[in-house]
């Protein structure tokens, strides 16, 4: 029987008089706000490219000191483990928490082999921590979210190649995680340097097959492969950090001094500090979010439903996640069969 909404074939029904299902964008908005929002990012590269003083910068306060020279008779202060910082932003009622994950610079070792898996297990240990708490029987109807959204990936400003660790870290953290390059101190290349640097770094993304975030997709609109399009060819973000408000024109301003004037991290003729913190909060926050749930954390959660799975056929008995994890992965493997398989990285 046609119920009063059934739309015609091809299109849609206005209902007769006001019921009101379009204020669901307000009820939603209002859940939303009350829960606020969670954003986790994590720096990675080679040690003593700027990583903590990044952070520092994107805080603009100090959350997580930095472990480098605040002075030359300093002596050399490395981050040695991976730690976060967390901190509630509000802005016109929208609650963020932004926490980020330090990591130990890595490269200076003799034998750098399988330096990336301490940061790789991280991340994986939090999809592993999301699964159990969605496979519990009663599970939290809103699960703390601390899956890494994004990977600042830092990258030596040599003006040369990437070299072959990075390649190697990269491929490693692709596989996992949102990962967005981006050139530390670029303050010591000049503008053709940057520009062709970044020409070549792209260039060498193709060739490895390394894929950076936004990636592509069908569902994309005009509008949205547009704004990827251009975070694309700004890739990877010339940063320059600082620890250090200094003065100019009278106001304060987070920059670097040297002899010849200052470094004004802010000022987009100076470096891409602010393209960076835009892309971050203003138009890549939710899309960073809901791909690292639906690309990466689902790949992670199918392949570890199906080994599961398979450990249990094959009557190894292995401990499951959690006591429902059995049941959920029988329902979710009924689902794989019946060709609802989530989308591959
Ligand atoms: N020129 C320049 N120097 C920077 C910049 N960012 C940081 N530095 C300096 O580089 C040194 C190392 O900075 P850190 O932030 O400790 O580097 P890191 O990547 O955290 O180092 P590890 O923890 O050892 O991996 C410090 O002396 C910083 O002042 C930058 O953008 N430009
Ligand atoms: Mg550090």
């Amino acid at each position: 029987m046609a119920t009063a909404f059934a739309p015609p074939p091809g299109g849609s029904v206005m209902p007769k008089s006001h019921v009101g299902f379009d204020s669901i964008t307000n009820q939603i908005e209002r859940k939303l706000l009350k829960r606020g929002f969670q954003f986790n990012v994590i720096c990675v590269g080679q040690t003593g490219l700027g990583k903590s003083t990044l952070i520092n910068t994107i805080f603009a306060s100090h959350l997580i000191d930095s472990k480098g020279r605040l002075s030359p008779q300093d002596p050399v202060r490395s981050t040695t483990e991976i730690q976060s910082a967390s901190h509630v932003i509000e802005e016109n009622g929208v609650r963020l928490r932004l926490n980020i994950v330090d990591t130990p610079g890595y490269g200076d070792q003799v034998n750098n082999d399988r330096c990336w898996d301490p940061i790789v297990k991280y991340i994986k240990d939090q999809h592993s921590a999301y699964l159990r708490k969605e496979l519990t029987a009663q599970r939290e109807r809103y699960i703390q979210d601390t899956r890494v959204h994004c990977c600042l990936f830092f990258i030596q400003p040599s003006g040369h190649a990437l070299k072959p660790i990075d390649i190697v870290v990269l491929k490693k953290l692709s596989d996992v995680v949102n990962v967005v390059p981006v050139i530390a101190k670029s303050d010591s290349l000049t503008l053709e340097e940057r520009l062709a640097f970044k020409e070549r770094i792209r260039e060498e993304f193709t060739f490895h097959n390394l894929r950076m975030y936004p990636y592509n997709s069908e569902e994309q609109d005009e509008e949205e492969r547009a704004m990827n399009d251009s975070i694309k060819s700004l890739i990877p973000f010339a940063v320059v950090g600082s620890e250090n408000n200094i003065v100019v024109g009278g106001r304060s301003v987070r920059g670097r001094q040297n002899r010849w004037g200052v470094i004004n991290v802010e000022d987009e003729n100076h470096c891409e500090f602010v393209s960076l913190r835009n892309f971050l909060t203003r138009t890549h926050l939710q899309d960073l979010i809901e791909t690292t749930s639906q690309i990466h954390y689902e790949t992670f959660r199918a392949k570890q439903l199906m080994a599961l799975k398979e450990n249990s056929a094959a009557g190894q008995g292995s401990r499951p996640i959690s006591p429902s994890a059995e049941r959920e992965f029988s329902r979710h493997s009924q689902r794989m069969t019946m060709g609802n398989a989530p989308n591959g990285v």
